[in-house]
């Protein structure tokens, strides 16, 4: 018989702002191929070397392909093979049980970002809401970046990341691209380089796009809004800034201007760490150059200043009338885009569910299971993430999923040290074998994948699950049972421009297609700022009236303990993972290890050398690893990626045993980069 082959159009399901479209081969029934569609304007058929390898994860060994129950004690990662049936009455049994004894608020989902596929993402929005569960808040991805930028220039995308192309100044502030979102580096910044850009990179740690960059500002962490403060200085005294664009389209310039006369270079060096020189330098570049960008995403958020940072930033291009070029301003995500456009509010329902009775926000699930919540947490239901993993204060967080009286299920495709916690894991499809809609947070791209292979074993898709559930607890809304082509269609209801001639048709048969936008879009060129005053506000009455400072102002992140002098900054340098998939896939004579970056300085005094197995450690926990010594961060601050599974560590920790679990003062965020941490070598034997 002939083979049958036949390719499928998706996308890429991870939490990356490039959103790759892929083509699926599929050899009688089996995904013999991802790579990458050259059609697609953004990505162009270039995967990242983590998506070359989406086949062999999906067709892993190690993955989830059926339910299991839990054997051994927690933690332990001891199950058995049961049945879907057993798994979900007992699932429904206790979930019923604990409603009727402690009430709703007693059950909490937890997903983020494994997939963020609209439909599959938001899939149990509904269920635990109708349940009247605990509703998980906050964020420890991009909303803090997004309300600071927000603040200033309102809810807008005002450049789109592909014109970025034509800038003739690139300032890479806190990203690291071509690591974190590497079509903007190959399609977009390292083509304006070629092109005579200048690329600036602002930050810490010299990144591999540091490396890459025409100039690194190595900036001390969590001073981004003094160096903010500070080019605004030297660009007002040099007489750089644009009046015309300041007269018509910001407000509180004269406000500003008290407040940036307090930021000399000379005090903005002693903050930051920079030389005096480099911030003229910079101001007065950003400031000449047309057209001149900033490009952010989340780097500097995780931090108690974070949205001061962001919100200071953003005042930049509104000062030099960098909006009125095309590709100049700031670019930070496109999902304001897709907000206004699609119909997002199908995936909540608030019109006819109950608001939830109470939040616990997703950066401290360590302190809503351990501490005194009323009623306790008594079912938890993990999906598409990794808490162990991924969010701060990760010994917190085995402790509370340690409880005994603790019921936890997690929906996954592989044995994560999250999912070893779990009474039952249940199997998850991959991108492969569900359908999806996704609006990507990097790009006017909105695309449709396709299952082009038929679920393995017995998993199911995140929205298959929760239609099992809602049947088995005897729901009767029949929304809660919408399959999922209805949903993405409801989705796509909507008669916004953007979105006119694109239907579920036109997706299914083209892949991808691009929201309808004028090719010229400068939306902030004359002034249209979101922002109460309708114009760009560097005076804030909003922020005002809710006791915070009206102006952009900069806080000095707190000062290190004594026993813990070195800053760590726990980032996504470790490029061959997505946050902390892959991390468990290491291929053969590849192995690669996690290393912790200290500088020359911090590493004499304490006797490190370059691959020596050192101890990081502070109040909260302590990671093994190998020392790295070099300039990569100056002194006073270390660097190691926060993507490794602690169960494959020298001692069953990784980076987010070390973070802080407080809040960001704005922005419902995390502050996990407000963290210290001391070094010492492992004692030999
Ligand atoms: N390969 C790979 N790609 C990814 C991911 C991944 O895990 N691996 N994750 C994806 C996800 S979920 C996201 S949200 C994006 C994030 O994309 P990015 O925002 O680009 O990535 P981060 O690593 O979070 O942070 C970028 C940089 O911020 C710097 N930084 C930290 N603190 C400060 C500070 O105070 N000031 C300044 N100026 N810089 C600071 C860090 O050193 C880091 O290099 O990447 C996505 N892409
Ligand atoms: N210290 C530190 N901490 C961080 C960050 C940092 O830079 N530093 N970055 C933060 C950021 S930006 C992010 S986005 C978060 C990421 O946090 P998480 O969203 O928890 O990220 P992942 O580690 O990717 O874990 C997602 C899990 O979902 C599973 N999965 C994938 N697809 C599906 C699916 O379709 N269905 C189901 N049921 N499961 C699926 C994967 O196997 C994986 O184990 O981490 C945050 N934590
Ligand atoms: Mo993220």
């Amino acid at each position: 018989m002939a083979a049958s082959i036949s390719t499928v159009k998706g996308a890429c399901p991870h939490d990356c702002p490039d959103q790759c479209g892929w083509n699926v081969t599929v050899e009688n029934g089996r995904a013999t191929a991802v790579t990458g569609d050259p059609t697609h304007p953004f990505t162009a058929g270039a995967l990242c070397s983590k998506l070359k390898h989406f086949v062999d994860r999906v067709y892993s060994p190690e993955r989830v392909l059926h339910p299991l129950r839990r054997t051994g004690p927690k933690g332990s990662g001891s199950f058995e093979r049961v049945s879907w049936d057993a798994a979900l009455d007992d699932i429904a049994a206790r979930t019923q049980a604990a409603i009727a004894r402690h009430g709703g608020a007693s059950v909490m989902p937890y997903s983020f970002a494994g997939t963020i596929g609209i439909a599959q993402r938001y899939a149990g929005n509904l269920l635990f809401r109708r349940m009247g569960a605990t509703e998980l808040l906050g964020d420890y991805c991009g909303n803090v970046a997004y309300t600071g930028v927000a603040q200033t220039n309102g809810p807008l995308t005002a450049v789109l990341p592909e014109d970025v192309v034509n800038a003739r100044y690139i300032v890479l502030w806190g990203t690291n691209t071509v690591v974190t979102n590497l079509h903007m580096w190959s399609s977009v910044v390292r083509k304006a380089q070629q092109h005579g850009a200048k690329i600036v990179v602002i930050d810490p740690v010299r990144t591999r796009t540091a490396e890459r960059a025409d100039w690194h500002v190595q900036i001390k962490p969590g001073t981004d809004a003094a160096l903010a403060l500070g080019m605004m200085h030297v660009i007002v005294r040099e007489d750089l800034h644009d009046t015309d664009y300041i007269e018509r389209y910001t407000l509180g310039f004269d406000e500003l201007r008290e407040r940036i006369a307090g930021y000399p270079p000379e005090r903005v060096a002693a903050i930051t760490g920079l030389a005096v020189a480099d911030i003229v330098t910079l101001a007065v570049e950003f400031a000449r150059a047309t057209p001149a960008v900033i490009r952010m995403l989340i780097g500097p958020e995780r931090q108690g200043n974070g949205a001061e940072m962001f919100r200071a930033i953003a005042c930049l291009p509104s000062l030099t009338g960098a909006w009125r070029e095309l590709g100049g301003g700031l670019c930070q995500f496109t999902v304001d885009l897709f907000r206004e456009s699609l119909n997002y509010a199908a995936t909540v329902r608030a019109d006819v569910l109950p608001k939830p009775p109470r939040s616990v926000h997703i950066a401290q699930l360590g302190r809503a299971l351990t501490g005194d919540l009323d009623p306790a947490i008594r079912c938890l239901f993990v999906s598409s993430a990794n808490p162990v993993v991924a969010a701060p204060n990760q010994n917190l967080v085995r402790e509370g999923l340690a409880r005994e009286d603790l019921f936890t299920v997690v929906h996954e495709q592989f044995i994560t040290d999250t999912a070893r916690y779990a009474d039952y894991v249940l199997p998850a499809t991959t991108q492969v074998e569900h359908l999806d809609i996704m609006a990507s947070w990097g790009s006017p791209y909105l695309e449709l994948n396709l299952p082009a292979i038929a679920p393995l074993g017995e998993a199911v898709s995140n929205t298959e699950l929760y239609r099992r559930l809602a049947a088995r607890l005897g729901y009767e809304e029949a929304f809660l049972y919408a399959s999922d082509e209805q949903r993405i269609r409801e989705i796509l209801a909507s008669d916004h421009p953007f979105l006119d001639g694109i239907s579920y048709e036109r997706l299914e048969r083209e892949g991808w297609v691009r929201l309808n936008l004028p090719a010229d879009w400068r939306p902030l060129a004359t002034g249209g700022f979101r922002t109460p005053s309708g114009k760009c506000e560097f005076y804030s009455a909003t922020l005002a009236s809710a006791g915070i400072d009206p102006l952009p102002t900069y806080t000095a992140p707190p000062a290190p303990p004594a026993a813990s002098p070195l800053r760590l900054i726990a980032a996504k340098t470790a490029h061959h993972t997505l946050n902390s998939q892959y991390a468990n896939l290491q291929r053969p004579g590849r192995r690669l290890e996690p290393v912790v970056a200290i500088n020359p300085i911090d590493a004499e005094t304490r006797g490190i050398a370059t691959g020596e197995a050192v101890r990081v450690f502070n109040e909260r926990g302590e990671v093994e690893l190998n020392a790295a010594v070099g300039a990569a961060t100056a002194p006073g601050v270390v660097s190691m990626p926060f993507n490794w599974w602690p169960n494959a560590m020298a001692n069953g920790s990784s980076a987010n045993a070390l973070t802080a679990d407080d809040l960001s003062t704005i922005g419902m965020g995390s502050n996990a980069f407000d963290t210290w941490v001391d070094i010492e070598k492992v004692a030999p034997g």
